[in-house]
């Protein structure tokens, strides 16, 4: 029974809408999860049930008027009265919404989750009605299944069918832990790793947590940006006593730094090394990668014997980084980073997400990174469309809403928990080797 799916579809009308600009009350979503729960229950039990608690709620893109909503429940722990589910609401169909296009105009979307859940129900003993056989029997042979606008999956027929298996995807995950960054200060956040020993302390905390890679920046000890090959060295080699993570070091650096000066913790022959693949606005500054530039950089990380990660901030990053293979510059099998919600560059959304692993070739991997309260949810996208993921005190140093990440070990554990959750296997540094470096 645990990874049956119950799903509902159902049209937004002009009634639904609530807010200016035909905008739909996230209240609805959370309807639609009332009505895939109460049949989920009566499937299982023969009774309604009740909604007792809501574990967590998302709400993570709007829904207007006119959008076709699909909602799922699928079952995910049966206690002796509670019914734990997990739910998921995706739009699937909306109108356009544009200047010239007339009212009618729609489009079918790839789906673009609107809404997450985690819900606890409970059916009381006294009325569970199972076996279901007993109440519910057989229909005669010939005669089809009721199923008007409801699709139900049981887990008998073929293996679970969860949310997250829609989507088909290799099971392991690569977790990168950037620990710390060029932009987040001791003010901002008093967990952020300033020391070598500070920064080998928080890895070792993130490899236990489930992270593989490291992406490794380093500071002087009053906290300002540094690429010294020094304290590069004393950094990689503390990380190194601690733990057998892969080291990713940065070449981007920090935004104003020379190339030879990013280029500097090349010359401590990490295993990866990242690549940025073009110069995009970075805040109120500009982070200059200029195609020569980019050019330069690939020649170092190859003769230091680095693999490259391609960090691409911008749709036209990513196919500058496949020209890069095209020209010779950079080597297969690619390694792509999507870095998202950096003002200045790509925005946080699915849509996005989806186009940037459109342009992924064959044979090459991807991951995603996203800036503060995008970076759960884009890396739980990310994980549940195949992909891998970043998470840690450089992109985003909150655990929730006004809630600092005590270091990036909790964002680690946050995103292992949740690549289980959904079949997905975070490996180890051994591994993540295997599927990174090996030539
Ligand atoms: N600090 C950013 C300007 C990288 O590590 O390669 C660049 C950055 C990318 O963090
Ligand atoms: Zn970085």
């Amino acid at each position: 029974m645990i990874g049956t799916t119950v799903t509902l579809r159902v049209r937004m009308g002009a009634h639904d809408a609530h807010y200016a600009g035909e905008l739909v009350d996230g209240a609805r979503m959370l309807a639609l999860f009332g009505d895939v729960a109460t049949e989920l229950l009566i499937r299982l039990d023969g009774d309604e049930g009740l909604f007792r608690a809501y574990e967590s709620v998302e709400f993570l893109a709007p829904v207007f008027s006119g959008d076709y909503i699909e909602a799922s429940a699928e079952l995910v722990k049966v206690g002796n009265t509670s019914r734990q589910m997990r739910f998921e609401a995706r739009k699937v169909i909306a109108n356009v919404r544009g200047a010239n296009m007339p009212a009618s105009a729609a489009d079918v979307l790839d789906p673009i989750v609107v809404c997450r859940a985690i819900g606890t129900c409970v059916t009381p003993k006294e009325l569970q009605r199972r076996p279901r056989e007993l109440y519910m029997p057989a229909l005669p042979f010939g005669v089809p299944e009721p199923t008007p606008n409801v699709v139900v999956t049981p887990a008998s027929e073929g293996g679970p069918r969860t949310l997250a298996s829609m989507e088909k995807h290799a099971p392991e995950v690569i977790l990168t832990a950037a620990i710390v960054g060029a932009e987040v200060t001791r003010k901002q956040t008093p967990h952020l790793p300033i020391t070598p020993q500070e920064i080998a302390d928080d890895a070792a905390r993130c490899r236990e947590a489930g992270a593989a890679v490291i992406h490794l920046h380093v500071r002087n000890d009053d906290g300002s940006n540094t690429q010294s090959k020094e304290r590069f060295a004393e950094t990689m080699e503390r990380i190194r006593s601690k733990t057998d993570c892969v080291i990713q070091v940065t070449t981007g650096g920090a935004v104003g730094m020379s190339i030879d000066e990013r280029a500097q913790p090349l010359a401590c022959k990490p295993e990866m090394a990242t690549l940025n693949c073009g110069t995009i606005n970075f805040g109120d500054d500009v982070f200059v990668n200029s195609r020569p530039q980019i050019r330069d950089l690939a020649g170092r990380l190859r003769a230091a014997g680095a693999v490259a990660e391609l960090e691409c901030y911008e749709v036209g990053h990513v196919e500058e980084a496949l020209r890069l293979a095209q020209e010779g510059v950079i080597m297969g099998p690619l390694h792509f980073q999507f870095v998202l919600g950096v003002a200045g560059g790509i925005g946080a959304n699915e849509a996005n997400v989806r186009f940037l692993v459109s342009l992924v070739p064959p044979g090459a991997s991807w991951a995603v990174a996203a800036t503060g309260r995008h970076q759960q949810p884009m890396t739980e996208l990310a994980m549940r469309i195949g992909g891998h993921a970043r998470v840690g005190l450089e992109d985003n140093i909150y655990l929730s809403k006004g809630v600092l990440a005590e270091g990036s070990g909790p964002l680690v554990a946050r995103a292992a928990a949740y690549a289980r959750s959904i079949g997905r296997v975070p490996v180890d540094p051994a591994r993540a080797r295997a599927m990174l470096l090996a030539k």
